[in-house]
Order: C-alpha cells, then structure tokens, then sequence
C-alpha cells in the first residue's frame, strides 16, 4: 500500500506494511484524532474482537539495588526513591503469587528482575520459577536485563513464552535517558531472544521528554523488526519521586492515545499493552486507549514497585465498556 494510502485510509480494507519510515510513522501520528482512531479500529477489528482483554500479571522478584542509571527507574541504586531492595524471591512463593493472578483472571504471569542482566546461577533459579509458573498453564514471561550468550536458551526450555526487553524511547532520545547501555546491547539482547525461539515482548515508555518525531523513531523501530514483536508494551512515564524525572512534565492524554493508535496499525497482529500509568489515568482515556486499539493491560495492584489501577476498578471499568477478559483475544 502506498504512503497516500495508508495517510487516507479510512476503510476497513487496510494492508500492513513490512517497512515504516520515520516520516510515514510520524504522519500517523499527526493525522487528525477522530480519523486516527477509526483507521486504529479498523485494524484492531481485523485482526482481534474487540470486545476482549488480555490481563497480564507483574511480580518483582528482585527488587531495587540495581547498577544501571534509566532515569525513569526507581530500582536504580543511583537514585534515593525508598525502594526496599529484596534478594531473588523463593520459587515457591513466585508459585503462590502466580496461582494467585490465575485465580484473579491472568493468562499471563510477568516476572521481573533489576538486574543489568542476570549470572548464569540467576538465569537456572529463574528457569526453576518459569517451569513452575508454566505447570499452572499460565504463560510465562521474564524481563530480567541484557542476556548473554546462551541464556535465552536455558528460559525457553524451562517453558518461557515471553522475554521483555523494551527500547524504551527513540534511538536519539535514548542517550538523555540512559547511559550504562546502548539501545545497540538492548538490541543484541532482543536477537538472543528471538534466536532462541522465545516471543520478542518489546515497547518504550511515552513522557519522558520526547518530540513527536521520537514517538515515531520509537514505533518505526518496533514496526520494523523482523518479526515485529508479538507483544508491545506502550508505558506511560510513572513519575517517581528521587528519580530525575519526578518534575517532567505531563503529556497531553490524547498524544498517549494516538501512539497506542499508531502501534496498533503498524504492528497489526500484535498484543498491544496498556501498561504502566493505568493508575494515573481516567477511564474514560483508558477507553479511548481500547478504542485505539490496545487489548492488554497488567492486572493486579502492584506493577513492579508503583501502584497499579486497582481490581476492582478495573473490573467495574471493564463491564462498564462491556470488555471481556480473555486468553484468547482473537476470536
Ligand atoms: N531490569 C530489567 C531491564 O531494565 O531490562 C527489567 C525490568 S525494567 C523495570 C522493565 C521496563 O519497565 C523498563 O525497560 C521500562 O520500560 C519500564 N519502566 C521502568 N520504570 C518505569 C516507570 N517509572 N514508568 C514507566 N515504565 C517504567
Ligand atoms: C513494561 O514495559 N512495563 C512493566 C513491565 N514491562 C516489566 C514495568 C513497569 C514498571 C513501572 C515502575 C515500577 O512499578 O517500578
Ligand atoms: Fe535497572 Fe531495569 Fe530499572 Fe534500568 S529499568 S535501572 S536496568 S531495573
């Protein structure tokens, strides 16, 4: 389809494109609001119902004391946000907590670690909670920092379904953010991932100080991997206190809505992930964010350190909008 195409589509009949271009990307997110979120639908409706909901559930099983310097972090050891660091969880209080999410309606159960990457003796014990975590038939996912040579290998045979590993902003913007790693390292990483046969789940984080043309540099690059990710977490910049960038400030909601819209028409097949910022953000732009075409969201009250929406909010949120919490958004 040609660029004019897609710029003036508002049909249902829309093909996805194997290549985004910045410029093409940016565009999108610029086209007037109302026939963003028709175009975003039209392609959520393609390819999903879009009456269902994924719910995934977080857990940190190593919290806080890490090297690394994401200024959006507070598990970074670099900044004074209160976290209480805790050693590698036990595995079977990582079961309790998982049989937990499942009896709460999650199909899928996150565990993350703040590491800059896990040792090999982490990368076992962790392999020991996925197993277990996937003998309750729930989907597994790992987000644990960069991987070495051979560490993907060890997860998926343990069951892992999902490793995240997020670009977090634009290739340009990324050097404001973060300086102990390249969004180049973060990329190896997502290769071992793939190479390996586990589920890439990568996405970013909007209001951290990026343009318009960051939004697209970000998407474009998730668009254009090869495959693009089956999951694409889209996250609203929790602003913690002790980090640098408490006092950011905040974006237009609608610009918010507008990515998840371009995430959904440039990764058509994709989950994509209402993430962190739920519990910043009213209803009705969570809505709108449905509408947009996002068909997952963390469920639970925690994310990994912050607060996330509450159940019951959430529960009354979903039957208010008649969405329907499923493992299985497709049909
Ligand atoms: N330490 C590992 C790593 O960084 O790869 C895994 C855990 S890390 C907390 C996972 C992701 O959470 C980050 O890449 C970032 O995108 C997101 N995140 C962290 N703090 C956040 C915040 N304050 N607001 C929004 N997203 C955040
Ligand atoms: C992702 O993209 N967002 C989640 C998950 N992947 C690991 C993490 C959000 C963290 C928000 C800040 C916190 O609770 O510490
Ligand atoms: Fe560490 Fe991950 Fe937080 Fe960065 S995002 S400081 S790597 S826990």
């Amino acid at each position: 389809m040609e660029t004019t195409e897609i710029l003036n589509n508002e049909s249902s009949t829309f093909t996805p494109r194997e290549k985004w271009s910045v410029e093409l990307v940016k565009q999108l997110l610029e086209k007037p609001f109302m026939d963003l979120i028709f175009l975003a639908q039209s392609v959520h409706r393609e390819n999903f119902n879009p009456n269902k909901l994924q719910l995934s559930t977080l857990i940190s099983i190593k919290t806080g004391g890490c090297p690394e310097d994401c200024s959006y972090c507070p598990q970074s050891v670099r900044f004074n946000t209160g976290v209480k660091d805790d050693d590698l969880m036990q595995v079977s209080d990582v079961l309790k907590a998982a049989s937990i999410a499942k009896a709460n309606g999650a199909s899928r159960f996150c565990m993350g670690a703040a590491w800059r990457g896990p040792k090999d003796r982490d990368v076992s014990k962790v392999a020991e909670m996925v197993s277990a975590v996937k003998s309750l038939g729930l989907e597994t996912c790992a987000t644990l920092g960069l991987l070495k040579d051979g560490q993907a290998e060890v997860l998926k045979d343990a069951g892992l379904d999902y490793y995240n590993h997020n670009i977090d902003t634009s290739s340009e913007h990324y050097e404001e953010i973060i300086s102990t790693r390249t969004q180049d390292d973060r990329h190896d990483t997502l290769k071992r991932v793939k190479d390996a046969g586990v589920s890439v789940c990568c996405g970013g984080i909007i209001g951290m100080g990026e343009s318009i043309d960051d939004r697209a540099d970000m998407i474009a690059q998730l668009a254009n991997m090869d495959p693009y990710p089956q999951s694409v977490p889209i996250n609203n910049l929790v602003k913690v206190s002790g980090t640098p960038m408490e006092n950011i400030a905040d974006i237009d909601p609608f610009d918010f809505v507008r990515t998840i819209a371009v995430a959904r028409i440039s990764m058509p097949k994709a989950m994509v992930r209402l993430s962190a910022g739920r519990s910043e953000m009213s209803d009705e732009i969570q809505a709108l964010c449905f509408l947009a075409g996002a068909n997952s969201v963390f469920y639970g009250e925690k994310l990994l350190t912050t607060p996330n929406a509450t159940s019951y909010g959430d529960d009354e949120l979903f039957d208010r909008l008649g969405l329907i919490p499923s493992d299985d958004v497709t049909r």
